[in-house]
């Protein structure tokens, strides 16, 4: 082990080497067989593409439990009875494990990096107030970043009826204050953005819900955070993360197209781009590639929350990251938006119940960060050198020239297209060529 990797005294995971890149052929699930970190891929190396990040809450903090059972997975860094000293424990486990896997970044709530007191607001300041710069001291040593950081504004009771969208102005207030010091902590470890995920920001019934005066509290809540960040220095990027539903039943960030129309409602754009889940994307009626295009046409695709559903079930499942195919065409307009700025690939996915081994959550993340490296070298594959660019351009070249070119520019009006339609008689509509396309992805993944 480097010294490095601690500045605790103790290894939590003492079984497990850093994990290297090995190649295709090596068969061992410590290691990397596609992600080379170093290796040049769309012009620009694979690690500065991907920005991998580790998150705190399902990695550190998930315990395994479910409605159906208590906790199932060993987590010696939660023991200590002092909250500083289990908030500093786990964050020695936390580094530990980002920095053999060669992640290198890590994101949080601000209820993850240290337990929130029963009540009081002063009392989670002063223990936030010990871990940051404790934080601070591990980035520092092992050259960890922070991606982004954000608020728990869902988990305790006080916010059931939602946050800054809640009927009662004393828990928004309330919901502000503890924002306040996440975003000073966000501030204080250089995070280099900002996720807003709208938790309990939306409604479970219309009968008692006023939409619009919450949507317009949730947008002035926006609005001040933003202030606030700026003039406390920070420069990077807020994200919002669209969920359709979960844990309310209809939530305010349905999905990017509505979260892009409320950025231009309430002139959020600009200071805002998006965090598109896959999960969510599904759980939306969506695909994943279509949240990222969406967000991408936009000219807000900011970062990425890695995982994926299952297709059986209609929850956040939150698994890891398997399926080449889908992230090859993900990573496809990764590289055509032109990657992230401020964002990464932030695997906001967790290991089964019944995964207990240390080494699990070590397999899960190299796999997940293998599945989207495969992707990525297959996209850079079918961009560059398949027929799929050409036949996709070629299939609106009737817009390149003549009446599709002046249509396009504006020239032409209602009554031209009925001229030209009487003008051109019966059309045979060209094939999409669906199986051709994917069957070329195929040849590439
Ligand atoms: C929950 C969300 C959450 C956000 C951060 O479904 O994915 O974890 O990413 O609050
Ligand atoms: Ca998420
Ligand atoms: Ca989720």
């Amino acid at each position: 082990m480097s010294t490095k990797l601690t500045l605790g005294s103790k290894t939590w995971f003492p079984n497990i080497d850093p994990i290297a890149y090995e190649g295709p052929d090596s068969t061992n699930p410590l290691a990397f067989r596609h992600y080379d970190a170093a290796r040049v891929v769309m012009g620009k190396p694979l690690g500065e593409w991907m920005r991998f990040a580790v998150a705190y809450w399902h990695s550190f903090c998930g315990n395994g439990g479910d409605p159906f059972g208590a906790p199932t997975r060993p987590m010696p860094w939660t023991d200590a009875v002092d909250p500083v000293q289990r908030a500093k424990d786990k964050a020695d486990a936390a580094f530990e494990f980002i920095t053999k896997l060669g992640a290198p970044y890590y994101c949080f709530h601000d209820t993850d990096i240290i337990d929130e007191p029963g009540t009081s607001l002063a009392e989670f300041e002063q223990r936030m107030a010990a871990i940051v710069p404790y934080l601070k001291e591990k980035q520092d040593a092992s050259g960890v970043k922070l991606l982004w950081g954000t608020a728990n504004l869902f988990s305790n009771p006080r916010f059931m009826n939602g946050a800054s969208t809640n009927p009662e102005f004393a828990i928004l207030a309330r919901a502000g204050g503890q924002l306040k010091g996440a975003i000073d902590a966000t501030i204080a470890l250089g995070g280099e953005g900002y996720v807003f995920w709208g938790g309990r920001e939306g409604y479970l019934s219309l009968l008692n819900t006023d939409m619009k005066r919450e949507r317009e509290h949730f947008a002035r809540f926006l609005t001040i955070a933003r202030d606030y960040a700026r003039a406390n220095g920070f420069q990077g990027k807020f994200f919002i993360e669209p969920k359709p539903c979960e844990p309310t039943k209809h939530q305010y960030d349905f999905d990017a197209a509505t979260v892009i129309g409320f950025l231009r409602e309430f002139d959020l754009l600009g200071d805002f781009a998006l965090n598109i889940e896959a999960n969510h994307a599904t759980l939306a009626g969506h695909t994943f590639p279509h949240e990222l295009q969406v967000s991408a046409d936009a000219g807000l695709l900011g970062s990425v929350d890695a995982n994926r559903g299952d297709v059986q079930n209609g929850w956040d499942t939150d698994q890891f990251p398997v399926d080449p195919i889908e992230l090859a065409e993900a990573m496809m307009i990764i590289f055509q938006a032109g990657g992230f700025s401020n964002g990464g690939i932030n695997f906001d996915a967790k290991i089964r119940r019944n995964s207990t081994d240390p080494e699990d959550l070590f397999i899960a993340h190299v796999a997940g960060m293998d599945a989207f490296a495969r992707g990525a070298l297959a996209a850079e594959k079918i961009l560059t050198g398949s027929e799929i660019p050409g036949m996709r351009k070629a299939r609106y070249a009737s817009f390149d020239s003549g009446d599709g070119k002046a249509y396009e520019e504006c020239g032409l009006s209602l009554e031209d297209l009925h001229k030209i339609a009487h003008g051109q008689g019966e059309i045979t509509p060209a094939s999409g060529r669906q199986e051709l396309y994917e069957s070329i992805v195929l040849r590439h993944v």
